[in-house]
């Protein structure tokens, strides 16, 4: 089947030169300043005005027309955001896709709350690539897609989470370990969408071999890998490495996040999104 595969930015796409795919960018506002997380943003210029910068920062998800936008002219759409638990996204999706139904009577649209974000979006879309040719069937299709879904996982490293305890994304008190010299917080998304705190650790070792723990304890035995990270190619390497090392069969790549997971990343963040079991 053809479809259009629609994303917001979260999924770290919207470069993403495939015809098939289409993104609906989020925006990141620091102070007077505004960088919508499209194909152009300079991520490197967004996170060094963000650090200048001692007031007030924010995000905004795609706006209905956003999402209109980006389904534009497509049959068979699927639409996946990133958590409804800590973004308006989804529900913006929700409402497009039925003024989109609305004005295209046949169209099939299926919007999927991912209850996560970037590199196990990543994955979804991957899956979609590879499986969607093949098929027919629409809603089988979109079963099918679920399924694969419930089967991965998402773990983070963070230096950092000012950005999201600023804005309401995490507890004061969970910010503020992570702001003590060299504590890493490792955590992952819960099946709620929400970021759970999993351990926190002291130094660069210790917290990929945490990463990778943890990766593990929730289910990952080997396939599909997506690194992402916010200026640390060399902690998201080490992190291939040591996979790699136990198991042989794992199928890793290694990207730059774009504006909106870097924006809550911050600098030296690294996201995963790992499959749960031989899928
Ligand atoms: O609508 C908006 O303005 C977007 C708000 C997004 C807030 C959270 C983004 C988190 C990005 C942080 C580490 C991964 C956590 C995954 C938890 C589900 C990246």
């Amino acid at each position: 089947m053809n479809c259009k595969i629609v994303v917001d930015s979260s999924a770290d796409l919207a470069a993403s030169k495939n015809k098939n795919i289409a993104t609906a960018p989020l925006e990141i506002i620091i102070g007077e300043e505004k960088f919508s997380d499209n194909k152009k943003i300079n991520v490197a210029a967004m996170m060094k005005t963000m650090k200048a910068h001692k007031g007030k920062s924010s995000t905004s998800c795609p706006s209905v027309k956003a999402w209109l936008d980006a389904f534009k002219g497509a049959q068979n759409i699927f639409c996946i955001t990133i958590t409804s638990a800590l973004s308006g996204s989804y529900n913006s999706a929700c409402v497009a896709a039925k003024e989109y139904k609305a004005l295209n009577p046949n169209a099939n649209i299926c919007v999927i709350d991912s209850l996560s974000t970037g590199a196990e979006i990543g994955l979804a879309v991957d899956w979609l690539l590879k499986n969607a040719e093949q098929r027919d069937d629409f809603v089988e299709l979109s079963v099918r897609l679920k399924k694969y879904m419930s089967n991965t996982g998402l773990i983070f490293m963070l230096k950092s989470l000012e950005n999201l305890a600023k804005n309401g994304r995490v507890p004061l008190a969970v910010a503020k370990i992570a702001g003590i010299l060299g504590i890493r917080v490792v955590g992952k998304a819960s099946e709620k969408g929400e970021l759970k705190t999993l351990a926190k650790v002291r130094g660069d070792d210790a917290a990929i071999a945490s990463v990778l723990e943890n990766m593990e304890k929730t289910g990952f035995q080997d396939g599909k890998v997506k690194i992402s990270h916010c200026f640390n190619k060399s902690e998201a390497k080490a992190l291939k490495n040591l996979i790699l090392q136990k198991y042989k069969n794992a199928q890793i790549e290694i990207y730059e996040m774009r504006g909106l997971c870097s924006f809550y990343a911050e600098n030296g963040g690294i996201i995963v999104g790992y499959e749960k079991s031989a899928v």
